[in-house]
């Protein structure tokens, strides 16, 4: 009797160290929406009984491994011992139990993050290969960050372009896969202001790495001067064509792989692109002029630029007038 009051003590003292040994480490990121509550709460119970049996295995073994090892002489057999039903039916009826309460917590947990506010505001996701591009619909705006007003919900109506994305800002702990061909939802009450990021969780292709985009929780009045200032952009963008190319090219996720000031990303930089010569991989040269450009949108694949990954750019079905207005954009990159 007296080892099993040892052993048991030491079980409580093993477990109570480890869960606060583990808490401290401070494994989640801020709380940042009202759904991470839920989430964190099921977490906590889930690391105490993650504790307990660690301690439960851990401490019997080792106690049993020092305490009971074979002494200096000794050379007979242990003691041989022929099942014993009570125990059996305890570590088979305790364990269900538990799995059921955590069954029922995680449904309880489940329903709570996915409640859903009639008056939630809408914004559109499009995940292509290898950017993030969000359209709120009510106010025409196409923005390559993501703002959120404080303390509503907002549901995300994320599609896909071409492969399995996913979409996770770790502070809000929701993840959610988007998926060609669907519209997948993905709602969340921002309960804190803050400037997050949005990381592809789902391995995307060669620049899957750089699939981030800022995500900002503003307080109303900033949301609401953000919105206004956007509406006042596209408004004003939409009376030019060059304008009108450049929302082409944020609409179009261009701009995850092209950058407008020298930087190289997964493409070549369109900074002082026009009227320069270009150098293709198979060695010559070309003049980037309005036909080369129109050419390397609609057919990617025609010319080649040296140093660059061939197949990446997907090619796209855009009218001649779109075509026109992004090349006349292009040319005011200088
Ligand atoms: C997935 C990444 C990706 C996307 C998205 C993408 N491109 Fe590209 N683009 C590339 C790569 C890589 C090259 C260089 C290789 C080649 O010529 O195909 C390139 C080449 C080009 C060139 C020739 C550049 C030069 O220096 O000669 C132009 C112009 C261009 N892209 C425009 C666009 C436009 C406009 C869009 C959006 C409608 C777009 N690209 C979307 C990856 C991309
Ligand atoms: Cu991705």
């Amino acid at each position: 009797m007296g080892h099993f009051l040892v052993v048991g003590i030491l079980v409580i003292v093993v477990a109570v160290l480890t869960y606060f040994g583990l808490d401290a480490v401070g494994l989640m990121p801020v709380q940042a929406s009202a759904q991470s509550v839920s989430i964190d709460w099921l977490w906590n119970w889930e690391i105490i009984a993650i504790s307990f049996l660690f301690s439960l295995i851990v401490v019997p073994m080792i106690y049993s491994l020092i305490v009971f090892r074979r002494k200096k002489g000794e050379t007979g057999d242990g003691e041989h011992i022929e099942g014993n039903t009570p125990l059996e039916i305890g570590w088979t009826v305790v364990p269900l139990l538990i799995v059921l309460v955590f069954a029922y917590m995680g449904a309880y947990s489940l329903g709570d993050i996915r409640r859903a506010d009639p008056d939630a505001l809408v914004i559109n996701v499009k995940a292509q290969q290898w950017v993030w591009t969000f359209e709120y619909p009510e106010y025409g705006i196409i923005s390559k960050e993501l703002h959120l007003p404080l303390n509503q919900q907002v549901v995300l109506k994320m599609q896909s372009t071409d492969v399995i994305h996913s979409f996770w800002v770790p502070e809000f702990r929701i993840k959610q896969d988007v998926v060609p061909g669907r519209v997948t939802e993905y709602r969340i009450t921002p309960t804190l202001i803050g400037d997050y990021k949005v990381r592809c969780a789902e391995l995307c292709g060669s620049s899957h790495y750089s699939m981030e985009s800022p995500v900002i929780v503003d307080s109303q009045a900033d949301y609401d001067a953000w919105i206004t200032a956007q509406s006042a952009i596209a408004a004003e963008a939409a009376k030019t064509p060059e304008g009108q190319g450049q929302l082409l090219t944020v609409r179009n996720g261009c701009i995850g792989c092209h950058s407008v000031d020298g930087a190289r990303m997964t493409g070549p930089t369109w900074f002082g692109l026009y009227g320069e010569n270009v150098e293709l991989a198979d060695g010559s040269t070309v003049v980037a002029d309005d036909a080369y450009l129109a050419e390397s949108i609609l057919n990617p694949q025609a010319k080649e630029v040296a140093g660059f990954a061939p197949t990446v750019m997907p090619p796209f079905a855009l009218s001649e007038t779109e075509i026109a207005n992004i090349v006349a954009y292009l040319k005011t990159l200088k």
